[in-house]
């Protein structure tokens, strides 16, 4: 195989062309609302809005600072990594297209969350006001999660229909989205609102929960688009992608999880709602492996209660078991367990080592 370069970080005029991709999506779908289907201005005018709020979050000034679009950029950073292994550079039509399939994920993503933070009544999102708390807006929200879905197959149709992989990405899209909603049900259903019930709680109900609703899109899903893109049809190849994205994806929930309830608010860009709203949390499950008696007792009449003192009450069992030191024991045995199935990867399925490492790079010891 070639050797492969892969910068530590995505330098800033990868992100640059990526976005100004957005820019060219984003128009092509206004543009369809007046011409093709006649939308009163003021239509288009509030889609471009929550266009804006959702997906672009900002310009590319902003995105550096709040928007880390890891998952779009994982594609562009795939694609890059495979072409070189097969020796060659990516033409302009498959940059291009390499980074309309980051940003159906980035749709996808942006259609997902909006739905969450209606559901768990969440308060910010990327610094700003979740998009169902903005003025005027309310529970219209859900369509627009609705048409932000709908929007990235339109956009795929356009720019993948002629490829002979078309039927198998769009596929996939789907798959991937029904598996995040399936998790997004099982967190939902183990987090009733007013039935605190810590016995439903389990690292393997919370598991089945993460892997579904994080681990698919977030990281098997930018890897296998680019897979289908790099003409690569082996299945092998996608199972191994799975066996190593799906614990990754794993690792990175367990950090949203802790960051719910440790990380500063202002640099997470949103405020945690995961005590309050009842979650199976990785916290939640740590705690109960660990407490004593009376902690257990704190957490039952604590747990899952919208008021600042229970929060706090939360918390405070959570400091007292050392919670922050098991994640830094959690987040350095992932590490080395990710890595060990990264070495064990085999390279004749055509997809080098440098695919998984520079994904893993992007979200070890993340703060936000
Ligand atoms: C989010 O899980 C999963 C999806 C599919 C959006 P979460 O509610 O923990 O996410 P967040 O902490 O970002 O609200
Ligand atoms: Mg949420
Ligand atoms: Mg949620
Ligand atoms: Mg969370």
């Amino acid at each position: 195989m070639p050797k492969i370069t892969v910068p530590l970080k995505t330098p800033p005029e990868v992100i640059a062309a990526f976005e100004a991709s957005y820019h060219v999506l984003a128009k092509e779908l206004l543009d369809e609302l007046a011409n093709t289907y006649k939308m009163p201005k003021e239509g288009v005018e509030r889609m471009r809005a929550m266009l804006d709020h959702n997906v672009c979050g900002g310009m590319l000034r902003d995105a550096l600072a709040i928007r880390k679009m890891n998952r779009g950029l994982a594609v562009v950073d795939t694609m890059l990594i495979l072409a070189q292994a097969q020796g060659r550079t990516l033409t302009q039509e498959e940059l291009f297209r390499a980074h309309v399939a980051g940003w159906a994920i980035e749709w996808l993503q942006a259609s997902f969350l909006v739905a969450d933070d209606i559901m768990d009544q969440s308060h910010t999102r990327r610094g700003k006001p979740c998009w169902f708390r903005v003025e005027d807006v309310g529970l219209s929200a859900v369509n627009d999660a609705l048409i932000l879905e709908a929007h990235l197959f339109k956009f795929i149709k356009t720019h993948f229909r002629a490829q002979p992989y078309y039927a198998d990405l769009v596929d996939l899209l789907h798959e991937v989205a029904y598996l995040t909603e399936l998790g997004q049900l099982i967190d939902m259903l183990t987090a009733p609102e007013e039935k605190v019930d810590l016995t439903r709680f389990s690292l393997d109900r919370h598991s089945y929960i993460v892997i579904h609703k994080t681990a698919y899109y977030s990281f098997y899903l930018s890897v296998a688009m680019a897979l289908l893109m790099a003409g690569i049809t082996d299945d092998r190849a996608f199972q191994q992608a799975k066996a190593i994205l799906l614990p990754m994806g794993e690792y990175f929930q367990v950090q949203d999880d802790y960051l719910d309830a440790f990380a500063d608010p202002a640099v997470l860009g949103k405020i945690g709602t995961d005590i309050e709203d009842n979650k199976c949390s990785w916290l939640i499950n740590s705690a109960l492996a660990k407490c004593s008696p009376a902690q257990r007792a704190v957490l039952e009449a604590n747990y899952g209660r919208k008021d600042a003192k229970c929060i706090a009450a939360v918390k405070q069992v959570y400091r007292d078991l050392e919670l922050e030191r098991a994640f830094h024991e959690y987040e350095a045995a992932s590490y080395q367990r990710i890595h060990a199935l990264i070495d064990g990867t085999d390279l004749s399925l055509g997809v080098p080592k440098e695919v998984y490492v520079s994904f893993m790079n992007k979200v070890y010891k993340r703060s936000k």
